[in-house]
């Protein structure tokens, strides 16, 4: 279904970036690198009838994408905030026509997407589950484990998550840290669900190690190869029985339906800074619905804000399986929010509140910013 009811307009008076460094909880290790720190923009859309929030997802360095935190705060001041703030008056619904000549820069695009829909719902006292079509109170959570130093204290972690009630393990394996792992995994623990994510690791020439993870049973393999191998990751899927789900290679509404009619995936995550807002990710959700494709909800270390948004979106209906959408305290000993995400019997609640539902910690936010910035008209 497409947004049934459109949000008011806002008149933007101008826009507040700032950089934040975040310590995690533990490292997070993936075939591309190491996060001890989760660096971060977060977003707030100063209009008339209040503020709205969002969040930059980008990452310290471009290696899961080509965005990055620095390019984000570029971009954003240099191009996408003066076109916004140039229309004066602006639709939610409008802000992706608006940055539309901008060529990329979709998680930067999607932090100001969210702000301006935030702040519009809010003055609407409209929760964004709602405005997005959930049909879910609360959504299933998965967990991503990193790599670990060896695949026992691989187990060791998954244990860790299981008791603590995630119902979907996802652990990221890359050349040479994936066979053994995902053995170690599923003879621990028997038949949970598991999923592995190579963050596009591999190539061709690894068929028959990708091959070997046939025999786990897993629910499917996230995004083996690059972001541009759509017609490799087709041939792959040919070569195996694991679904092939894209993450990476996701990013828009016109990739996804290329990577499906191309066979490039049976599976697909959706992430709304990736692919440049909420409203993207509901019309990848509904081309894929339409198709009888599945869709998970994945991840970017999100603070209180985007975990707020995102299990408003992982409970939309074409979401079917667990998403990446985990409690706050998996990342984070100090969110920036003031009621962090919390796992109950292995789900996330979603905010019922007006807009993203949650509101900032003052206190928290000023303590993890290390810049800050002002835009006005
Ligand atoms: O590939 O899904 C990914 C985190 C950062 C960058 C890429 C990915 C991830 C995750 C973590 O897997 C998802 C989360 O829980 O936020
Ligand atoms: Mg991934």
């Amino acid at each position: 279904m497409p947004i049934a009811q459109a949000a008011a307009s806002v008149a933007l008076q101008g826009f507040e970036l700032r950089v934040l460094h975040i310590p995690l909880v533990s490292p997070f290790t993936t075939s591309f690198g190491t996060e001890t720190v989760r660096e971060v923009i977060v977003v707030r859309a100063l209009t008339s009838d209040g503020d709205g929030w969002g969040e930059i997802v980008t990452q310290e360095a471009p290696l899961y994408s080509s965005e990055y935190t620095r390019g984000a705060w570029d971009v954003a001041q240099r191009f996408l905030i003066p076109a916004l703030l140039d229309q004066g008056v602006v639709a939610p619904e409008h802000v992706v026509d608006i940055l539309e000549p901008f060529i990329g820069h979709r998680m930067t695009k999607a932090g100001l997407e969210l702000a301006v829909l935030d702040a519009a719902l809010r003055t609407e006292g409209r929760p964004l589950g709602e405005y997005l079509g959930a049909i879910r109170d609360r959504v299933p959570s998965g967990v991503s484990v990193g790599i670990q130093r060896d695949p026992a204290a691989l187990v060791e972690v998954v244990a860790g998550y299981l008791d603590a009630g995630y119902v979907r393990i996802k652990i990221k394996i890359k050349p040479g840290r994936d066979v053994a792992e995902t053995a170690a995994v599923r003879d621990a623990f028997g038949t949970i669900p598991l999923q592995v994510d190579a963050n596009s690791a591999y190539t061709l020439a690894d068929i028959d190690t990708l091959a070997e993870l046939d025999r786990f049973d897993l629910l499917l393999i996230e995004q083996p190869l690059q972001e541009d191998d759509l017609l490799d990751h087709a041939t792959l899927a040919g070569r195996l029985r694991t679904p092939v789900c894209l993450d990476e290679s996701i990013t828009s509404a016109k990739a996804a339906a290329d990577a499906l009619a191309l066979g490039a995936a049976s599976v697909i995550n959706i992430k709304a800074g990736r692919i440049g807002g909420y409203l993207e990710a509901v019309r990848i959700h509904d081309l894929c619905r339409d198709a009888g494709v599945a869709v998970w909800c994945g991840g970017m270390l999100e603070t209180g804000l985007g975990r707020a948004a995102n299990a408003a979106l992982a409970a939309l209906p074409g979401f079917t399986l667990p998403g990446d959408v985990s409690a706050s305290n998996r990342f984070y000993a100090r969110d920036i929010v003031t009621q962090p995400a919390e796992l109950v019997d292995g789900h996330i609640a979603v905010p019922t509140g007006a807009g993203l539902g949650v509101e900032i910690d003052p206190v928290a936010l000023e303590d993890f910013t290390v810049e800050r910035a002002e835009i006005r008209r």
